[in-house]
């Protein structure tokens, strides 16, 4: 059961069918688009979605607003040293610019930044700085139903032919996500971070985790690794963070906060470059575009996230959600990843061909038939046309991501969820394929609008 009773509620909404299917038609096909006041159950995503506690909340009240130095800088400075070991904590209003300010920094055109799987904002921040984002997660991550403890490990052989090709002065940095959310929401194991690392320190060149699912990923440790069994999630988080160099973070997943990040190292001269650029930005040093109070929020949920009882529920509540799909038939990636269910789109709607965006079709009719919003992550993601010949390359996976806003809903919620997903794929030969009517160059799926392809021809 939930450990935590339920002291505020906000009431959700309900919509016709016809308002849904003129809503999303006015939106283009595109779920980014629609009034969150026109969505049932809203599992767009688990960033900033978080209801925080009594406690953060009455910590928002202790903000000091000090343009220098507030109390709740050293707060959040004292939480993060204690949990990455790093020293220097750069706070910023959210993951993205962390990203940004680490890749603005250390990155040359034509560097190779691997990953096991590049984030969205990842990539898009390490190719606009004219790098390129190379994923070199082991295999098994792209079969769907492979039952490995571990999905989201790198792959070193991958690194090892990567070097071979270009280099180590290529190599800026190496990146590990913790969760990898790309691929399903999968944790990297202890061992792997270690065999990474070595590799990393072998070879002179830093690592940095992807740090937003840091708990989630060592609470999956410590269920599924003997050597992490004895060890709290604090401990586990410790031995992570001990084999890199830095992170950066969105305190908007694991920091149960609506808006906030960072980036920590213990590299004197990285970090002073990462102020200066800070400064231009963000703002200063101690508050890094965040008020005070959204300082206080971040430390005390950076708290509660590491309790063992919560994590407990809350990746058990997204088993079950996952459970429930799957004895419906509804075919999703397995095992269940930490923060969401991925809808297998490619078997979901076998006769779509992924030209024609399964997944973003799959979305909109889970939209249509029960007013629920998830997000794709396949081709209208990540696909690619072609500068030259304009033919498209698709990726490997075409999901709907479900996920799990952390302390929001109830298995009830998950419940009707599931039934919704059962009763489409009951008609899922009367969903139509999509067309793009207009992308943006750099991260198109926030913005595309789209059409049905019977309706566009
Ligand atoms: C997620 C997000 C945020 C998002 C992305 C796309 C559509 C809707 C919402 C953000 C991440 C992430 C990883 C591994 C860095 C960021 C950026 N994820 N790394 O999964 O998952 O953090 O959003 O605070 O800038 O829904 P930021």
């Amino acid at each position: 059961m939930e450990p935590y009773k339920i002291k505020v509620v906000e009431p959700i909404a309900f919509t016709t069918p016809q308002e849904r299917a003129e809503a999303l038609s006015a939106a283009g096909y595109n779920l980014f688009n629609l009034p969150a006041t026109l969505i049932t159950i809203d599992l767009l995503t688990d960033s900033g979605t978080s209801a925080m506690s009594d406690r953060q909340w009455s910590g928002m009240m202790l903000g000091d607003e000090s343009y220098a130095g507030s109390r709740n800088y050293f707060n959040l400075e004292r939480t993060v040293r204690r949990i990455t070991g790093y020293r220097h904590v750069i706070p910023t209003h959210q993951g993205r610019v962390a990203e940004n300010l680490l890749f603005t920094t250390v990155l040359k055109p034509g560097d190779r930044v691997p990953n096991n799987i590049h984030f969205d904002t990842t990539r898009a921040n390490v190719e606009h700085n004219l790098g390129v984002a190379v994923d070199c997660v082991v295999d098994e991550a792209y079969d769907v139903v492979a039952d490995h403890p571990f999905k989201g490990n790198m792959d070193v052989a991958k690194l090892d032919r990567l070097i071979a090709e270009v280099g180590r002065e290529r190599i800026p940095l190496v990146m590990l996500t913790i969760t990898n959310n790309s691929g399903g929401g999968q944790p990297v194991s202890l061992g792997n971070a270690r065999a990474t690392s070595g590799w990393c320190h072998r070879h002179g060149i830093p690592l940095f985790f992807d740090a937003c699912r840091f708990a989630e990923n060592a609470y999956f440790c410590k269920q599924r690794d003997p050597e992490c069994a004895q060890l709290s999630i604090e401990q586990i988080a410790n031995a992570f963070f001990a084999l890199g160099d830095g992170c950066t973070m969105s305190a908007k997943k694991d920091g149960l906060v609506n808006i906030g990040g960072f980036i920590a190292t213990n590299d004197d001269a990285l970090a002073t470059r990462l102020s200066n650029m800070l400064i231009l930005i963000e703002g200063f040093t101690t508050y890094g575009g965040l008020a005070g109070r959204d300082l206080e929020a971040i430390a005390r949920g950076l708290e509660e996230v590491l309790d063992e009882r919560y994590l407990a529920h809350r990746v058990g509540q997204v088993r079950r959600f996952g459970e429930r799909l799957v004895a419906a038939g509804v075919p999703i990636l397995l095992p269940v990843g930490g923060h969401a269910v991925y809808l297998d789109a490619l078997r979901f709607l076998p006769r779509i061909p992924q030209p024609q965006f399964p997944a973003q079709a799959l979305a909109c009719a889970l939209y249509l038939e029960g007013g629920i919003r998830g997000v794709e992550i396949g081709g209208l993601m990540f696909g690619k046309p072609n500068e030259a010949t304009g033919a498209w390359t698709w990726p490997e996976l075409e999901m709907v991501r479900l996920a799990v806003p952390r302390r929001v809903y109830t298995d009830a919620h998950l419940d009707y969820v599931a039934d919704v997903c059962s009763r489409l794929l009951a008609r899922r030969d009367t969903i139509h394929g999509l067309k793009i009517v207009s992308r943006a160059e750099v991260l198109p799926h926030f913005t595309a609008r789209l059409a049905p392809v019977d309706e566009a021809g």
